[in-house]
């Protein structure tokens, strides 16, 4: 008789993230419950997604982070909580609101596996971040060591770089969109960087939730097709399109001090893509024994290599 399934609630399900937990969570088959917050008020979008994942057989349950009780209600109702709370700051950053979810978790008692919000570098890898990326990894820190703290059984995803946000730009920042004639090479082009599709980051959350092997571990998702330089990336694109593009090599330099004409949100992002493509804080360490690398765990998910996720902007 199959072990059952967790019962999985998503808070922050209708986010980027969010609804891919939500979709990974239904496709394994858990019972899955997505948070639907008062505070959405007129946003028809989000109940659009809300409606729709009812329709695929989820349970919505109302709780706001700011009304401890409700949210110690719907913790009760569920086994394990996946958090998809907002982090990149030209949306929106509300890591530290996770607090108060730890707090419905601690008071609740009934939860087997938390999964806070992180999908990104390792935060306990990046005590020396550049200001003022390094917010990213402080908060997400704060959150661990509230969780350890309450003594709260947990995952922690370090997904590394989603192909969305760096893969058809060719790494290229303020853009989604590939670069025509000409594309900015971080350095020599030749740190390695692990990529992933980010539907794949939903699924090996998702594998994890119940999983022994992961308990209080953290979950690095490392696939050895997806771990590409800049210039490698570059060229699965020119070989895509047939054409090639004209590079320029911006040195760290020039890159860092680029950083004083930005905006708040895009400074954190020069500091996060610094240690990304030119320090290589994503490829540059073992994982370790606290550390499970997700295709080794899951070899039976057939993870999207980035040739095939680069086919859709053709
Ligand atoms: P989103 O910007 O999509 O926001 C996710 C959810 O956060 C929203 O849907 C909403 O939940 C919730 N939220 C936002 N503001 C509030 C608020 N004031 N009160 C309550 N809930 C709020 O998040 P992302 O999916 O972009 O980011 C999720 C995580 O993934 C972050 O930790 C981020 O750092 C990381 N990330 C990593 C990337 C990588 O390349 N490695 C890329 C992008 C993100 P609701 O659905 O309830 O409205
Ligand atoms: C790879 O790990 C992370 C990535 C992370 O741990 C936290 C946040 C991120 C963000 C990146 C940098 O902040 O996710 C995507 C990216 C956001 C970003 C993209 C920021 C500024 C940009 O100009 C940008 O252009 C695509």
């Amino acid at each position: 008789m199959a072990a059952e399934k967790s019962r999985v609630l998503v808070v922050g399900g209708t986010g980027f993230v969010g609804r891919r937990v939500v979709a990974a969570s239904l496709a394994e088959g858990h019972p899955t419950y997505v948070l639907m917050r008062p505070e959405i008020g007129l946003d028809l979008e989000k109940l659009q997604m809300l409606l729709s994942f009812k329709a695929q057989g989820a349970r919505l349950l109302e709780a706001s982070l700011d009304d401890h009780r409700s949210l110690v209600a719907a913790v009760r109702q569920v086994d394990v909580v996946v958090s998809a709370m907002s982090g990149v700051h030209f949306r929106s950053h509300n890591i530290m609101l996770q607090l108060k979810l730890v707090e419905a978790i601690k008071e609740a008692g009934n939860v087997k596996r938390f999964v806070p919000s992180e999908f990104g570098t390792d935060p306990s890898r990046m005590g020396h971040a550049l200001e003022p990326g390094r917010v990213t990894f402080d908060e997400k820190m704060v959150i661990r060591r509230a969780i350890e703290e309450a003594d709260i059984p947990h995952t922690y995803v370090s997904a590394n770089c989603f192909a969305a946000y760096f893969c058809p730009n060719l790494c290229q920042m303020k853009t989604l969109l590939p670069p025509k004639d000409r594309v900015g090479v971080y350095g020599d082009g030749h740190v390695k960087v692990f990529f992933v599709d980010e539907n794949d980051v939903g699924t090996y959350t998702i594998k994890s939730v119940d999983d022994p092997r992961t308990l209080n571990k953290t979950v690095y998702i490392r696939a050895q097709d997806n771990c590409l330089t800049q210039n490698e990336l570059i060229e699965k694109w020119e070989k895509l399109t047939g054409k090639s593009l004209e590079k320029f090599h911006i040195p760290a330099d020039d890159f860092l001090a680029s950083m004083k004409d930005l905006d708040f949100a895009h400074q954190v992002g020069i500091g996060h893509y610094y240690h990304i493509f030119y320090e290589g804080c994503l490829t540059n360490f073992d994982i370790g024994e606290n550390g499970a690398e997700a295709t080794q765990l899951y070899p039976e998910v057939h993870y999207t290599r980035m040739d095939e996720y680069l086919k859709r902007y053709l």
